[in-house]
């Protein structure tokens, strides 16, 4: 079957009414969604407007009010639900996100498992909320930290992991006691009605059990920057968690910051790895294709820049050119398919433009073409690029969303420890080597500047289980694992005075 066959809208009706998503609520509306895998339409959503948007964060805000007095292993249990139905769902939300978003088969589904993933890990955090006991230098007194829900949360996502960054900040955010709004990217919002009824159900299902829930828990909001804005600016949004570009999180950044909101900001990456003289060269090279070129370049953590020593250039970057001449490209619901399309045309162009201006760089480029444009016009599909460097200039510097890695060599470590650092953003990195000296150097304090530190596996890829996010023009912001709960609590310092006198702390004495 050629992509001009593909019937897609009619497959997302199918999925969307088995998801018990209702027809009326992405048909007849003003946003128009395309399938990146031909191009065509398959839904049109209704979008809010700022004062439908003003409404819900109220809404939110009097859920917020109600579930805050669930004990948390009891919201931890609306969060297990999520999971059973997530489960379920698996396989028509897995296809869904492969239609929406062009990922192949198996990274549709793996989007979907880091949902359960998320919802496991935070079931048992609902358990888990812990503070510190303090020793106080007050006799008959006791110092601790508690940890309380904040409010509303707002979450803003991205068209790469659609739902994934969703569950990351909804699951942890409900089991913190707060409730959820969400505005998804104009570009997936179908895989969010789905994930909305999918949530719904497991409220429902909650209910029926005899617990008690709000109505308004989890809001999604369909719009574009105005939904966006009324969610930085509400009062009644103490959080915002916002996924994107640079360009987004410095204009959300700064306008939370204004009226003292918090923000957990996931912004624009520059992977790169490292490959040093001992590093197994079989395993880098899979490696250095799945993270460069999985999900058509197009995940925050994309390996973007890899550094390879002299010693083995040729023995390494032949072999990955060779791969990249021969990766399977099209229709990531065709099995044996490795990269689908870009997301849009605009994608595309920023891509062209890249290239161009790394050529003039002193760049040598090898793949980058368009392909099966003859199969489907609006459809953007290109051979991922493999561009040697002669130093790092231009556009290395920069984040383009598609596949092109940019290859350069280095004859000294600290040279190419120099070099990898030195770019504005700081999301992921990997070093390749069997070197233990140089493998824990990557990791220590002088190595890596990124949120994650690899050590013969790509940047991208993450599991749940570890704190997610970067430094630097990243943004900051950690979300999923370890103690990024935190982020979604307050923390109150609370002392208590168990005895008959009132001793004052740094011996301060004030007798009236
Ligand atoms: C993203 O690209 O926005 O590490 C998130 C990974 C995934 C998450 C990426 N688990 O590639």
């Amino acid at each position: 079957m050629t992509l001009a066959q593909l019937d897609l809208a009619a497959e997302v009706q199918t999925i969307l009414g088995k998801l018990g998503v209702a027809a009326d609520r992405y048909t007849g509306g003003t946003l128009a969604v395309r399938s990146p895998i031909t191009g065509k339409e398959i839904g049109r959503l209704s979008e809010a407007s700022a004062t439908d948007a003003g409404q819900a964060i109220d809404a939110a805000h009097q859920a917020f009010l109600e579930w805050r007095l669930v004990p948390a292993p009891k919201r931890g249990e609306l969060i297990r639900l999520l999971g059973e139905e997530l489960r379920a769902a698996k396989a028509s939300l897995g296809r869904l996100v492969s239609i929406e978003v062009g990922k192949i088969t198996s990274e549709g589904l793996g989007e979907v498992q880091e949902m359960i993933d998320i919802c496991d890990f935070a079931v048992g955090l609902s358990r888990q909320l812990y503070g510190l006991t303090i020793a106080t230098e007050r006799s008959e007194h006791r110092m601790m930290e508690t940890w309380h829900p904040l409010g509303p949360i707002g979450i803003i996502s991205a068209f790469n992991f659609p739902v994934a960054v969703w569950s990351w900040n909804a699951a942890l955010a409900i089991v913190c006691g707060n409730s959820t709004i969400w505005k998804p990217s104009e570009k997936t919002p179908l895989t969010a009605l789905a994930t909305q009824a999918i949530f719904e159900k497991a409220l429902d299902r909650y209910i029926a059990e005899g617990s008690k829930a709000p109505k308004n828990l989890s809001t999604l909001l369909i719009g574009g920057r105005e939904v966006g804005e009324a969610l930085v600016d509400h009062e009644k949004v103490p959080l915002v968690s916002a996924t994107g570009s640079t360009a987004m999180g410095r204009a959300v950044g700064p306008r939370l910051a204004q009226r003292f909101a918090r923000s957990i900001l996931e912004l624009g990456g520059n992977n790169a790895a490292i490959v040093t003289p001992t590093a197994d060269l079989d395993l880098t090279l899979r490696g250095v294709a799945f993270s460069a070129m999985g999900t058509a370049g197009q995940r925050c953590t994309t390996l973007r820049r890899l550094f390879v020593h002299d010693s083995i250039y040729d023995a390494l970057v032949p072999r990955l050119i060779k791969a990249y001449q021969s990766v399977t490209i099209g229709s990531p619901l065709q099995d044996g398919n490795l990269v689908g399309p870009l997301i849009d045309k605009g994608s595309f162009e920023k891509m062209q433009q890249a290239l161009e201006a790394a050529k003039a760089e002193g760049g040598k480029v090898t793949g980058g073409a368009r392909v099966l444009d003859g199969e489907s016009a609006d459809a953007y599909y290109v051979r991922p690029a493999i561009v040697e460097m002669p130093t790092q200039a231009g556009p290395v510097k920069e984040e383009t969303f598609a596949p092109i890695l940019y290859v350069m060599r280095y004859s000294d470590l600290d040279e190419a420890l120099h070099l990898h650092n030195d770019v504005p953003q700081g999301l992921s990195s990997s070093i390749f080597t069997n070197d233990m000296r140089e493998a824990e150097a990557f990791v220590s304090d002088c190595g890596s500047d990124c949120g994650i530190a690899n050590v013969n596996l790509g940047p991208s890829g993450a599991e749940i289980g570890g704190a997610f996010g970067g430094e630097k023009e990243t943004g900051g912001g950690r979300e999923s694992g370890s103690d990024a709960w935190k982020a979604y609590m307050r923390r109150a310092t609370n002392t208590l005075n168990y005895g008959r006198t009132l001793p004052l702390a740094q011996g301060v004495k004030f007798d009236v």
